[in-house]
């Protein structure tokens, strides 16, 4: 069927509704309820998702595009014209468009949890790029994860837009970032956006927008439950809630029960207090310097970083 969808190969590694079923229940069962970020995204939440990006109250996406505007062709030099570029999290595939050209790797790889977004970027992609060979991967990166990657494909770069690092704890941060240095070999590069810590008051509103967007991108982790685990929450039984953590400097998500009450998930039965959560979110911030030596602890070198005028974002290009 046509040239253009020859230039793009889907690899699919994601994970078994099992897998999704264990992780809910084990994250149900802590004696702080807790739920994976990750989950958000099914189309239905990869859809909110782009639509918090708009919000006005949302700084990071359109600080960090205009970033890499005012950068790309330095930041494409770096990561070295017609590389293997592996982006994680791709979601639209939107940042990576203010690169490709310059950039013109011999093969992208966009890799990304949300399958039927990835496919759908994907296409676009190759529509607007038609010189661009494509390999998709949907994948989970929060844990080990495979690659379609040739094993005689050297010059590997990384991109990792958007401050989803934040979703780590530093710890889980450090061993994701030893990942992706296995992945790229000694000499490549990573280029990671960072969201930096800043006044309390403009990352809370970025997290508690006025139209209530963000509130239902938390919910629909439960609606998503009732769809695919056949789970039975009420979803006016919670409600959103975000604040910043500042000793931990994390943005907190959670979904407060209105009351005393028990769900049905997958078969097991939940017991929530009037006032309990499910953590569903840390959005940690960084300061340059922290981010820096999280990364040096992982076996990169700080090679550049570039923010906005205003440092509310930070793209940093690390080197194995
Ligand atoms: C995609 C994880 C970077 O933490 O800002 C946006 C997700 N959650 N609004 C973030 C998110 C609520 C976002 N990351």
């Amino acid at each position: 069927q046509g040239c253009l969808r020859s230039r793009i190969r889907f690899f699919d590694f994601h994970p078994t509704m099992a897998d999704v079923r264990a992780e809910v229940l084990d994250g149900l069962s802590h004696p702080h309820k807790r739920l994976p970020p990750k989950l958000f995204y099914d189309q239905q939440g990869s859809r909110l998702f782009d639509a918090i990006t708009e919000l006005p109250e949302y700084y990071p996406t359109r600080t960090e595009i205009q970033i890499l505007r005012a950068h790309g062709a330095a930041m494409a030099e770096r990561l070295g014209r017609g590389c293997v570029l592996i982006e994680l999290g791709s979601g639209s595939s939107l940042k990576i468009q203010t690169l490709l050209a310059v950039l013109q790797p011999r093969v992208y790889i966009p890799v990304d949890i949300s399958k039927a977004h990835l496919l759908e970027s994907a296409q676009a992609l190759a529509e607007r790029f038609p010189g661009l060979s494509i390999r998709a991967a949907c994948a989970d990166y929060s844990g080990p994860f495979e690659l379609p990657l040739d094993p005689d494909w050297r010059d590997r770069a990384a991109f990792f837009p958007g401050s989803s690092i934040g979703n780590f704890d530093p710890n889980e941060a450090r061993a994701f970032l030893k990942r992706v240095a296995r992945v790229l070999g000694p000499g490549g590069r990573l280029l990671i956006g960072v969201d930096l810590k800043k006044a309390r008051a403009v990352l809370e509103a970025a997290y508690n927008d006025a139209q209530g967007v963000t509130a239902a991108f938390n919910l629909n982790l439960l609606a998503r439950l009732n769809r695919e685990l056949g789970a039975d929450f009420e979803l006016d039984a919670f409600r959103h809630h975000a604040f910043f953590n500042e000793e931990a400097s994390r943005i907190e998500m959670h979904l407060v029960s209105r009351c005393n009450q028990r769900v049905r998930v997958a078969g097991q039965v939940f017991e929530f207090r009037l006032g309990e959560t499910i953590h569903t979110e840390n959005s940690y911030k960084y300061g340059i310097q922290d981010f820096q030596r999280l990364a040096r602890s992982a076996g990169f070198v700080s090679e550049q970083v570039w923010t906005d005028p205003k440092d509310l974002f930070s793209v940093h290009c690390l080197i194995v």
